[in-house]
């Protein structure tokens, strides 16, 4: 699991905070109280970061060598809503299990527009459209991870982030 930096500080604050109320009893009264309210800081920060982390596992992309759906089977893409500027916490949100053969020129209207991330299966390539019915521009994708769309180029000043209209996955 990777550790974000705000929570490595907050975790060695939390050490330092520790080390320093061993010493407590040579403190002053100020400095004690200064003392709790670094310990409730800490405290809160450390909450944050759990509730952060455990984001963070619920949101790790899968290998392109093992991405199945609920019952094992193989897919050929996974397609997720939402992407973040840490890597490992990417593949967010809502998904879409796409399988091997599939071909479809309009993407479910809730999916429209939409897509933020994504896996390729290895040996598997992804041919994505950024309009309906295959229409405007076109890109395909091999094997792999795309962590944020919105880092693909479309064009000179466009980007992938929320624009697949439809998609052809083969193996
Ligand atoms: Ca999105
Ligand atoms: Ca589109």
């Amino acid at each position: 699991m990777v550790i974000p930096q705000y929570c490595q500080c907050a975790i060695s604050h939390k050490v330092s905070s520790q080390l320093l109320s061993k010493r407590g009893s040579h403190l002053d009264q100020q400095s004690y109280k200064q003392n709790q309210a670094n310990r409730m800081r800490c405290l809160a920060t450390l909450l944050v970061c759990v509730a952060l982390c455990w984001d963070g596992l619920n949101a790790v992309c899968p290998e392109p060598t093992a991405v199945t759906d609920v019952n094992g089977v193989k897919l050929c893409a996974r397609f997720f809503e939402d992407a973040d500027l840490v890597y490992a916490d990417s593949c967010k949100g809502k998904s879409m299990d796409i399988y091997p053969g599939e071909d479809v020129p309009n993407i479910p209207l809730a999916w429209n527009n939409r897509v933020s991330s994504l896996v390729v299966s290895s040996r598997c390539s992804l041919t994505v459209w950024d309009h309906y019915w295959k229409e405007g521009t076109k890109k395909k994708f091999g094997g792999g991870i795309v962590y944020r769309l919105r880092e693909v180029r479309k064009g000179l000043i466009g980007d992938w982030n929320n624009d697949i209209s439809g998609y052809l996955c083969n193996c």
